[in-house]
């Protein structure tokens, strides 16, 4: 069928008709997050006009200073979330302990989700594109009692859904359920999202490689030799790949997911352990990654495998395309 015919209420339909594992719940959830992820993209292509650009004078629990739209994203988020009924808790970039929903109602939501509100934040002010990533789990505590921490801390492999918002040229919500991954354009004269991406592959190669390479000389003497790879004429193509960065992960993941390429934050001595956070943007695109055929590691295990240890905690990560992310890994040992 024609690209844009198919909206996302009417493809979540034909989704649950198909599949019953698919539980109707998370057909509503992801009904819900469309929903706001709308008010977001709105704030967002209005920018300065809604004063929703600069910085407020707090800081997140990683001592980041917290943007206007990353702190009102956060809030559409939760406020959705609450008031749906299907979440029982959230763990959010922006808050420094997860959130147990308290009305009798949340109690026996059957869900939790961990999000990223607003990533790429340092791009907000200059109308570059940024997102919004979640993730979705059943949570492990008894149904009508409030939510725990290790509802949180669960390995990637237990997400029941994830998916990103790529506020860019146009908006598209891109999610998997487990069964493959589809993406929906915000057509804006109906506000709906209507599919444009069916059954999304990440191509098995390719000849892109995104890195903030000013941190190369910090970096471990393997992936050194990788990016030098990239550089030569020894890959797979003949060519130098190009490098593209644009330093919002969920812009360049998408780019990669299309065209194909590798993404990478590595150990660097200021951030040790990587910048990424496991729960809120590993995690997710590590399965939508692998939902399309990539793959996702720290250059040495399998993100999706890691049990968290803490909820604001931060991987080292290779995302993208197969053979690329298979190649850099043999470069590290
Ligand atoms: P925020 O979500 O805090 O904006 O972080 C952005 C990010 O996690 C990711 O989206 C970028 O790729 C990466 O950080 C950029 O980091 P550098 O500025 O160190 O390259």
């Amino acid at each position: 069928m024609e690209a844009g015919r198919i909206r996302l209420s009417d493809h979540l339909s034909q989704q649950l008709a198909a599949d019953q594992s698919i539980h109707r719940d998370l057909g509503r959830l992801i009904h819900d997050i469309a929903t706001a992820v709308k008010e977001i993209a709105l704030l967002t292509s209005q920018g300065a006009l809604a004063g929703v650009l600069g910085n407020l004078s707090s800081q997140n629990v990683q001592g980041e200073t917290q943007k206007k739209l990353d702190v009102l994203s956060d809030e559409i988020l939760i406020q959705t979330f609450r008031s749906g009924n299907l979440v029982a808790g959230i763990a959010s970039e922006e808050n420094d302990n997860f959130v147990a929903f308290n009305s009798e109602r949340a109690a026996f939501g059957s869900y939790v989700v961990l999000f990223d509100p607003l990533d790429g934040s340092s791009n907000i002010d200059v109308n570059v594109s940024i997102g919004t990533i979640f993730s979705v789990y059943r949570r492990v505590s008894p149904l009508g009692s409030p939510v725990t921490l290790d509802d949180m801390l669960q390995p990637g492999t237990e997400q029941v859904m994830a998916g990103y918002v790529l506020y860019g040229s146009s908006t598209m919500l891109v999610y998997s359920s487990g069964n493959g991954v589809n993406g929906f354009t915000l057509k804006p004269s109906t506000g709906e999202f209507c599919l444009s991406h069916a059954n999304m592959r990440m191509p098995e190669n390719g000849r892109l490689y995104a890195m903030n390479e000013g941190n190369i000389q910090e970096c471990e003497q393997g992936l050194v030799r990788y990016i030098q790879y990239c550089q030569s004429r020894e890959n797979q193509t003949g060519m130098p790949y190009s490098g593209r960065y644009i330093g919002s992960l969920v812009a360049d993941f998408h780019r990669n997911l299309i065209k194909g390429g590798i993404y990478i934050y590595p150990s660097v001595p200021a951030s040790p352990e990587g910048r990424l956070r496991l729960l809120y943007e590993c995690n997710p695109l590590a399965f939508i990654a692998e939902q399309a055929g990539g793959l996702a590691t720290t250059g040495r295990q399998r993100i999706l495998d890691i049990v968290p240890a803490q909820l604001h905690q931060r991987v080292p990560y290779y995302v993208g395309s197969k053979l690329m992310v298979e190649k850099a890994m043999s470069f590290l040992g």
